[in-house]
C-alpha cells in the first residue's frame, strides 16, 4: 500500500485550521491537524515544503516508522511547529489504519475504558455576576465541569479570557482583524487580593459537585502562584492551570509545598521530554498536552501511559482554535486512557464548522460519546473548504502596568 499524494487546507469559520488529507493507492484516504493558534502557516508550510515529498510513496500503515523518520531524520528536532505537522501526518495514519481495520481508532488503542468523557465550557464574565451568569448557563446545559474566568476590579484592561464588554462573546483567544497583538495590563497583586474571594462565591453560589477550574495561564512568579494555591485551597478547585511559566518546573515544587490545590500544565509542550520530570516527580495532577502540537497520536499516547505510571490524569487541551479533527483524535484518546481526566471542550458546533467537518462526536450533557465509524470519526468536505482562506490573527500581549513585557 502506498500513499500517493497528500493535501494541505487553511482556513475555516472564524478559524485558521490547517487540514491535511493524506491519499493512498487504495482509495482509503486519512485526515490530521496542524492547526496552531496564531502561527498557522508555519506547519502548513513545513509540510508542504519538507513532510509531504517524503510521504509520498510510504506504506502508511507503518505509522511508527513514519514517525520515527520525521522525528529524528529532522535533526533540529522538537518544537511546535514541526511536532503540529507530523501530528497532522500521525493523525491521517491512525485514521487510515482504523479505516482499513474496519475499526474505530479507540478500538486499535486497546478499547474503551468509558462510555463517556467528561468535558469541560469555558464561562467567563466581565466581572463576577456576568461570570455566574455564564456559569448558570452551562450548568443549565448539563456540563459537570466549568472553567471560571472573570473581569478582576481595578484592572486598567480586561484580563485573560474576559471579554471587555458584558455578555460578549466574541473569540477571545485570537482576533483576526491581523498580525498585530493588542496589549492587555496585568496587575498580579490585585489578581491575587480578588480571584480567590471570586471563585469562593462561585463554589458558594454553585454548590460542591460542580467541577470548577480556573486558570492562571502562567501569569504569577512562584511564591505568588503558591501564595494564591493556598488561598484558593478551601474552594476546592478541579484544577488550578499553568499557575507559573511552564518551562520553570521547580516552582512547582514550592506550590506543593503550600497547598493541595490540584495542579494542571501542559498546554504549551509538544513532546514527552517537556514534561517527562514533572510527571515522574509527581508536581502536576493533570498533564493538558495538544495531540496536534504533541506529534500526533503515536506521541501523546506515550505521555498518557507515563502519566498513568504516577497517578497523573490527562486533560487535553480543547481551546477555541482546535479543529474538530484534533479534538476526535482526543476523544478516542479520551476513551481508551486509563488515566482519564477531563476534556476541555470549546462547543464547535457552529453549522459552517460542522459542515465543514461532517462528524459522528456526540456531546451530551457535559460528556462526549466518542464515535464508533471506523478511524477518526470525522471527514472534510473539499467544497466547503475553498469558501475560506487564511486570516491573519493574534492573541493579544500583555505588559504589566509599568510596561514591563509579562506572559500571555
Ligand atoms: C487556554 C488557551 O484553553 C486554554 O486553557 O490556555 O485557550 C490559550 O489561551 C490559547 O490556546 C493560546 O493560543
Ligand atoms: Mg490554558
Amino acid at each position: 500500500m502506498k500513499i500517493t499524494d497528500a493535501k494541505v487546507f487553511v482556513g475555516g469559520p472564524q478559524k485558521n485550521y490547517v487540514t491535511l488529507k493524506v491519499l493512498t493507492d487504495q482509495g482509503v484516504y486519512g485526515l490530521g491537524d496542524a492547526t496552531l493558534n496564531n502561527r498557522e502557516t508555519l506547519p502548513a508550510n513545513y509540510l508542504e515544503k519538507y513532510l509531504i515529498p517524503n510521504l509520498i510513496g510510504k506504506d502508511p500503515r507503518n505509522v511508527e516508522d513514519i514517525w520515527q523518520f520525521f522525528y529524528r531524520g529532522a535533526y533540529f528536532r522538537r518544537g511546535p511547529v514541526a511536532m503540529a505537522a507530523y501530528g497532522a501526518i500521525d493523525m491521517a495514519l491512525w485514521d487510515i489504519m482504523g479505516k482499513l481495520a474496519k475499526m474505530p481508532v479507540y478500538q486499535l488503542l486497546g478499547g474503551k475504558s468509558r462510555s463517556g468523557a467528561m468535558v469541560y465550557a469555558h464561562a467567563t464574565g466581565t466581572d463576577l455576576e456576568d461570570l455566574k451568569d455564564s456559569v448558570s448557563h452551562y450548568v443549565e446545559s448539563g456540563y459537570k465541569a466549568v472553567r471560571v474566568q472573570c473581569g478582576v476590579p481595578g484592572m486598567s484592561t480586561a484580563s485573560y479570557a474576559v471579554p471587555e464588554k458584558k455578555g460578549e462573546v466574541r473569540n477571545y483567544i485570537t482576533d483576526y482583524t491581523g498580525i498585530q497583538p493588542k496589549v492587555e495590563l496585568w496587575d498580579s497583586d490585585r489578581y491575587i487580593r480578588y480571584m480567590p474571594t471570586a471563585l469562593a462565591e462561585i463554589r458558594d453560589r454553585f454548590g460542591p459537585e460542580l467541577h470548577i477550574l480556573h486558570d492562571v495561564h502562567h501569569r504569577l512568579l512562584p511564591r505568588e502562584a503558591a501564595e494564591f494555591a493556598k488561598a484558593v485551597e478551601p474552594v476546592r478547585l478541579f484544577w488550578m492551570e499553568d499557575p507559573t511559566p511552564a518551562e520553570d518546573q521547580d516552582a512547582l515544587r514550592l506550590i506543593r509545598q503550600h497547598s493541595t490545590t490540584p495542579i494542571a500544565i501542559g498546554e504549551v509542550f509538544n513532546s514527552i521530554w517537556d514534561c517527562n520530570r514533572m510527571i515522574e516527580e509527581e508536581l502536576i495532577d493533570f498533564i493538558r498536552v495538544a495531540v496536534t502540537y504533541c506529534g500526533g497520536i503515536t506521541h501523546t499516547r506515550r505521555i498518557v501511559d507515563l502519566a498513568g505510571l504516577h497517578h497523573v490524569r490527562t486533560g487535553f487541551h480543547g481551546a477555541p482554535s482546535h479543529s474538530p479533527v484534533s479534538m476526535a483524535a482526543q476523544h478516542h484518546l479520551n476513551a481508551w486512557a486509563p488515566n482519564f481526566g477531563v476534556q476541555e471542550y470549546l462547543v464547535l458546533g457552529t453549522p459552517e464548522c460542522d459542515a465543514l467537518f461532517p462528524s459522528e462526536h456526540r456531546m451530551i450533557n457535559g460528556m462526549v460519546h466518542v464515535s464508533d465509524a471506523p478511524g477518526l470519526g470525522v471527514d472534510f468536505d473539499e467544497k466547503q473548504a475553498a469558501r475560506y482562506e487564511y486570516l491573519p490573527g493574534a492573541h493579544p500581549v500583555v505588559r504589566l502596568e509599568d510596561g514591563t513585557m509579562w506572559n500571555y
